[in-house]
């Protein structure tokens, strides 16, 4: 194609080995899937892997004991309340493609998560109840697919239950997140009406029977619209409608368009029930064929395309104890270019220090495999002796930093009442979990054993307390704590005045100086009364790009 270098084009072994790079690359798919609290993301994940082969027996979001939990879905509190917590990284293959999927927490207390979740993915399936149409937090994570110009492809779920009118559905997704939706099937009835889905662009009809706890892989039927079988299967009264509401949408609905959908502009809807099983190989095969392979990522040195030599990654998530009998932390890392080798020395942007990657996994929920190689796309974990922090650039070769792994400021703090006398257990596990990201730790000048937490979302408070005793065996309370806002002093060596209302100075674990405030109003005030204070939403040395050199 005239772009390889025709010193490349001399050496044949590099040009092997960039064609065999180009070819895993192509056939490489990572996406995350998003949505409101609720809408079946688990479940749909679990329905996907059941399909591409990956697991047995689907695995019920809210199991009873004697049942298995979701892939997903590992850690006990998740399984305990039948959520997601913690973003969870499955890897599978079909159709010759290497499938990478992010299940994601719904819940708003865990949106960091999920955001950073979304920074390591190349596109996004999004969820939505057909019964509540677009809710709150789909849209928050849909402004931030848009703009990360994230291709998405959205799956109506719950179609098995009383659902709202599939326009009205369409015209939701349209409205309210201003993205224009283009239905590829449509579904037929819902409730317990619900016979399955037509194809619209292939004019084939899907029909599905119902099955014990929809377990197994239901059969598909293809059939004409024609057909009068076809016609007495949907049942008179849902016929008429679903062929009304069918021609609307052909005359007047957004058709389906690849390449507005991998540019951003427009959703390629579809119709389902991830419970029951309807309408899930559509919607798969629909992903394996239009989601886009790895794609270049922005860095301090411009775009690093995945078909670059040079191995390059960033650390998106830390995870400690995902292996009870292990107690290691995993730092979950996506490849962006080059070939990643298990005992490869890497660099770390910001230490600049070299590493040897000799633990290197990749992941089926809490599972794990080693890995001998890995590419673009690839989530890979290595097991983490403290050395990497969130938002870490690793490489080999040239220095290069990627941008923008979002990190966000606590709000809710807390104070942590030891119960037990489990000193030594309690002081380690403040220290992993502040450094998986989970919260931030703060001391204030008397007794180091009630540290105050600061944390994004107040439930994480729960996750704090059930990790401590399930992990570490320490029990704790954790009373509410006046402050909102954390505010590092820039200068070490800088006096502060006492401070008056609510707010007090405290440090974080490596001796810096922190304010606690009791409002962003106190923030602003002391601003203004000390305007030589420099003050920083973010721990100084945590920030990537301060370390780099
Ligand atoms: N009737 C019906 N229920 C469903 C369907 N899909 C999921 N559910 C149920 O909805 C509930 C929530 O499902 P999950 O898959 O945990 O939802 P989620 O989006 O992963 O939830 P979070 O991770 O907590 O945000 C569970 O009780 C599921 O069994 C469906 O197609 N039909
Ligand atoms: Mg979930």
């Amino acid at each position: 194609m005239g772009l390889i270098p025709s010193s490349e084009l001399h050496d044949e072994s590099a040009a092997a080995t960039l064609s065999e790079l180009e070819r895993e690359v192509a056939r490489r798919r990572t996406f995350a899937i998003i949505s409101h609290p609720d809408a079946g993301k688990t479940t749909l994940t679990e329905k996907l892997l059941l399909y591409a082969g990956a697991i047995e027996l689907a695995g019920a979001v809210r199991g009873r004991k004697a049942r298995r939990h979701a892939t997903s879905d590992w850690m006990a509190l998740e399984q305990e309340r039948g959520i997601s917590i913690t973003a969870a990284a499955l890897e599978f293959e079909l159709d010759g493609r290497r499938m990478s999927l992010l299940d994601t927490p719904g819940h708003k207390d865990f949106s960091e998560d999920t955001y950073r979740a979304l920074i390591a993915a190349d596109s996004v399936v999004m969820v939505i109840d057909a019964a509540n149409g677009v809710e709150e937090q789909t849209r928050k994570l849909f402004e931030v697919c848009r703009r990360h110009r994230l291709p998405i492809l959205t799956f109506i779920n719950k179609f098995d239950r009383p659902a709202r009118d599939p326009l009205e559905l369409i015209d939701d997704v349209e409205r309210t997140l201003g993205i224009s939706a283009a239905p590829v099937n449509w579904p037929i009835g819902n409730a317990e009406h619900f016979r399955g889905v037509y194809d619209i662009p292939r004019s084939h009809l899907l029909l599905y029977e119902r099955e014990a706890q929809g377990q197994f892989r239901a059969p598909v039927d293809v059939a004409d619209l024609d057909d009068p079988a076809a016609r007495t299967l949907i049942g008179d009264s849902a016929y008429a409608h679903f062929i009304e509401s069918l021609d609307v949408i052909r005359h007047a609905g957004t058709p389906f368009d690849a390449a507005g959908y991998r540019a951003g502009q427009q959703t390629p809807v579809f119709f389902g029930s991830a419970l029951t099983n309807f309408g899930l190989e559509p919607f798969l095969h629909a992903l394996v064929e239009l989601a886009p392979s790895p794609q270049p990522r922005p860095s301090d040195s411009g775009m690093v395309p995945p078909t670059e030599e040079r191995f390059t990654g960033f650390v998106f998530k830390i995870q400690a104890n995902m292996d009870p009998r292990h107690r290691d932390r995993v730092a979950f890392v996506r490849v962006c270019s080059g070939r990643f080798t298990k005992d490869m020395v890497v660099f770390n942007s910001r230490v600049g220090r070299p590493i040897r990657a000799s633990r290197a996994y990749r992941f089926f929920g809490r599972d794990r495999e080693t890995i001998s190689v890995a590419y673009a796309g690839d989530i890979i974990g290595l097991v983490n002796p403290g050395q990497f922090a969130i938002g870490d650039t690793l490489h080999s070769g040239a220095p290069v930093q990627f941008l923008g792994v979002p990190r966000f400021p606590a709000e809710h703090f807390g104070r942590v009442r030891l119960q037990d006398t489990r000193y030594k257990q309690f002081d380690e596990g403040l220290r992993q979990l502040e450094e998986e990201g989970l919260m931030q730790v703060f001391f204030v000048a008397a007794g180091r054993r009630e540290p105050i937490v600061g944390v994004v979302g107040a439930l994480q408070f729960d996750v704090i307390t059930s990790r401590l005793r399930t992990e570490y065996g320490v029990e704790i309370e954790i009373d509410p704590a006046t402050y909102t806002a954390a505010r590092w002093v820039a200068d070490p060596a800088q006096k502060l005045p006492s401070l008056g209302g609510q707010s007090a100075v405290a440090e974080d674990r490596k001796g810096r100086r922190v304010i606690l405030f009791a409002s962003e109003w106190e923030v602003q005030y002391f601003e203004r009364q000390h305007p030589t204070i420099a003050l920083l939403v973010e721990s100084p040395i945590d920030d990537p790009a301060a370390g780099r050199n």
